[in-house]
């Protein structure tokens, strides 16, 4: 089977990590070379824009500079890190990926689709996951889950509405191409949630015969 690309989407507190440790196991089940990595980062530059994008700071930042960055780091991740592991045969599973930009610098802070879309295509040249599990949960549940994390970074102390808007934005990339995600309900039990990607999983990537 040709290599996969599977991200994982959702906001905060959604269970993202836990649930990307489930997916490993799956995989490994199925004897499948595959890195698992995240945006922003994935590479040591990428991880570096990271730092500054998550990083508390005084100063304003300003919105289209946060995107031109977020587009700075997947550049690299992309060139250096996932197009080379899927040329050579490697699965790559993402924790968030443009889906993310769309639903937090589009939706959430409001700046042009169209804009993110130009960058879209300048970047991935027609890379696209071939599937993205999007966990949907309600916001309270998801902060109230994140909460128990400890220190907040610069994304996670916005306010409940901007996170309102996220998911809205998450739901409306779900809408316009639903063929590419398979949506989980991560509001429910840990071992519910997990049956429902296990059998995403399966659907997407029947064995071979
Ligand atoms: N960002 C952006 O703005 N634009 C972009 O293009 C991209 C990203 C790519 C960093 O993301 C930030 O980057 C992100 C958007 C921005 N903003 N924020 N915030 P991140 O993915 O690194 O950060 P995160 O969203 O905070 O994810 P996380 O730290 O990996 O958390 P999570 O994966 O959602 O949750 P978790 O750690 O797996 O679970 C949270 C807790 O809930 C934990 O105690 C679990 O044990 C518990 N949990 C999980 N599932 C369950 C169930 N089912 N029941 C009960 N408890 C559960």
């Amino acid at each position: 089977m040709k290599a996969k690309f599977i991200t994982v989407e959702g906001t905060e507190g959604v269970g993202k990590t836990t649930n990307i440790e489930f997916i490993k196991t799956w995989l490994q089940s199925r004897e499948i070379e595959f890195i698992a990595t995240r945006e922003p980062g994935g590479t040591p530059l990428a991880e570096e824009v990271r730092d500054c994008l998550l990083r508390n700071r005084e100063e304003l930042v300003d919105s289209t500079a946060e995107l031109l960055l977020v587009f700075a780091a997947r550049a690299q991740h992309i060139n250096t890190l996932i197009r080379p592991a899927l040329e050579r045969g490697i699965w790559v599973l993402c924790d968030r990926f443009t889906d993310a930009t769309f639903a937090y610098q589009g939706a959430g802070r409001g700046l042009d689709k169209n804009l993110i879309t130009l960058l879209e295509n300048e970047v991935q040249k027609g890379l696209h996951p071939d599937l993205t599990l999007y966990l949907d949960i309600d916001i309270e549940l998801g902060l109230e889950r994140a909460s128990l994390r400890g220190e907040f970074d610069r994304f996670e102390k916005e306010q409940v509405s901007f996170f309102e808007k996220v998911r809205e934005g998450y739901k409306e990339r779900v809408a316009q191409n639903p063929s590419r995600y398979a949506v989980i309900e991560a509001g429910q039990a840990l071992q519910e949630v997990q049956i429902d990607i296990k059998q995403a999983l399966e659907k997407w990537f029947p064995l071979e015969k």
